[in-house]
């Protein structure tokens, strides 16, 4: 397999998590996304998405990283990234979608160049604007995971789908200093996965094309 990537994107950073945890080999290829090569027409015959990351199995190529997660969940289900329980399922999806729909959309760089040049915002406005929608979805993370009864992990003793979404979030809150001690539980959770060689392995400074 071959993994689109960039050494920040939170959302390839979810999938060299997954990979990691099920133990699946795969060659990254960067693809720089503060130059804009993920909008040129190379990158757009991948994914004409162009969206990082994108997945290569085969002769198939696969965007959006929870459909790609879901992909390698169904294609090889061990060790499970998804609860065997049909409540379990929909509650792992429900906090993957709460970082990946609710936070990250409104932080990504598109959104931001667009504040910038469109809307002529400042970089310390535009920096107000990544915290205050980092604290509003971490809030509601915190809340959620302390109604759910989390474990070690967001769902259980076992990582799942949402560590996998919850790790690259917090990596993105602190580039932008935000405040974290307001969301014990998330922390609890973030440190629970980053001593797990399958998380460490995939942050951004031990990639490849880290800078
Ligand atoms: N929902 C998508 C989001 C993909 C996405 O927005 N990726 C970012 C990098 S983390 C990207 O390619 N941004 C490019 C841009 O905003 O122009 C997913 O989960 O894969």
């Amino acid at each position: 397999m071959k993994l689109y990537t960039y050494f920040r994107s939170s959302a390839a950073f979810r999938v060299r998590i997954a990979l990691n945890l099920k133990g699946l080999a795969y060659d990254p290829v960067p693809v720089r996304l503060p130059k804009g090569e993920h909008r040129g027409p190379e990158y757009g015959k991948v994914d004409p998405q162009a969206l990082l990351p994108t997945l290569v199995d085969g002769a198939h190529a696969l965007s959006q990283s929870l459909a790609i997660i879901e992909y390698l969940e169904e294609t090889h289900p061990e060790p499970p990234l998804l609860p065997r329980d049909a409540l379990g399922r929909a509650r792992v999806r429900s906090l993957s979608l709460l970082v990946a729909c609710e936070i990250h959309p409104l932080n990504n760089l598109r959104t931001l160049q667009h504040l910038k040049r469109a809307l002529g915002q400042s970089e310390e406005q535009i920096s107000a604007w990544y915290r205050h929608w980092i604290a509003d979805g971490l809030a509601k993370l915190e809340a959620d995971l302390l109604r759910g009864g989390s474990g070690r992990f967001c769902h259980g003793a076992s990582p799942s789908m949402a560590d996998c979404c919850l790790v690259p979030q917090i990596f993105n809150a602190r580039r932008y200093q935000s405040d974290l001690a307001p969301y014990p539980t998330v922390m609890r959770i973030f440190d629970a996965c980053m001593s797990l060689v399958a998380f460490d392995r995939a942050q951004p400074s031990k990639q490849p094309d880290a800078e």
